[in-house]
């Protein structure tokens, strides 16, 4: 049998010091994501966008240079490991133990270009498929949400615990529509048909909010389906280490809610919830 040399096996990851460099780098993404709306639009409002540029160039200006800070830091404080961002996709396949950063460098992209203050910067860490660490940094509010894999969730340093309700009919649910309009189409039907078994309804336009927003309690309940990994990576960490029940997207559709579904809610409805979407059609997103 081959030894085993020190290459092949890789130490444990610290996971909150994964975490502290999540938020220093998100951080900063964070203030250039300003910096760069304030460039692009100039003196006026994002409503002039139509004339000064677009909202389409704002975005993608901001992805493109929030995203290469992320990775010029990243490669700097962690040459070993390996990237996957919305923008520059994946620079390899992570091997065994190595740690892979999931970057979102504007989530909420039509908030951002609409002058709206909520997105954020996401960068989530992973290895071999198992969440370590995450940070989701506002840019406007300057609010840090963050966790470490088995040491909890936290907003500003202050611990994060998911909702406690138990009835779903009560249930503020946060949820989201996809880019594709027929996607959208089939996700605003089952809106309205799972709308009169819960509470109210939040559409917030950024997933990774969304998620934080289960982790705070500020919502009961999450669902979307279409998201990228880059889009929850960080944020359903952050939410499941708040207490939240957590599904994430998977190779097969094994409990009926859509095999790129993300589900995240208070242990009181999660199942709840899941059964009324499972009810009104789910499977059909
Ligand atoms: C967005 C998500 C949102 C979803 C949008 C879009 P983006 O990500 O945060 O929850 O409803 O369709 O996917 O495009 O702003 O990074």
């Amino acid at each position: 049998m081959e030894p085993v040399n020190d290459q092949d096996v890789r130490p444990p990851e610290d996971a909150t010091a994964l975490e502290k460099l999540a938020v220093e780098v998100a951080r900063e993404a964070a203030e250039l994501a300003l910096a760069v709306r304030d460039r692009v639009v100039g003196a006026g409002s994002v409503a002039d966008l139509e004339t000064k540029s677009s909202a389409t160039d704002v975005v993608t200006a901001a992805d493109r240079e929030c995203e290469a800070l992320v990775r010029e830091r990243l490669g700097a404080l962690r040459p070993d490991d390996v990237v996957l961002g919305e923008e520059g996709g994946a620079d390899a396949e992570p091997s065994p133990g190595q740690v892979r950063w999931i970057v979102d460098p504007i989530d909420g992209t039509v908030n951002y270009a609409h002058g709206l203050p909520w997105f954020a910067v996401s960068i989530g860490a992973e290895a071999d498929g198992r969440p370590l660490a995450g940070a989701v940094v506002e840019p406007v509010s300057g609010r840090v949400w963050s966790a470490a894999a088995g040491h909890g969730a936290q907003l500003d340093g202050r611990a994060l615990r998911a909702s406690a309700l138990t009835r779903p009919a009560l249930a503020v649910v946060a949820t989201g529509l996809n880019y594709d309009p027929e996607r959208r189409r089939r996700q605003a039907a089952l809106l309205a048909r799972v709308a009169d078994g819960i509470g109210d309804v939040r559409r917030q336009g950024c997933a990774s909010l969304d998620l934080c927003s289960v982790a705070a309690g500020w919502v009961d309940g999450y669902y979307e389906h279409g998201l990228h990994h880059w889009d929850w990576a960080a944020g359903a960490l952050i939410a499941e280490e708040a207490g939240a029940v957590v599904r994430r997207p998977g190779p097969a559709d094994a409990d009926g809610l859509g095999a790129d579904a993300v589900l995240a809610a208070g242990p009181g409805i999660a199942d709840g919830l899941a059964d009324l979407l499972r009810a009104h059609g789910v499977h059909e997103i």
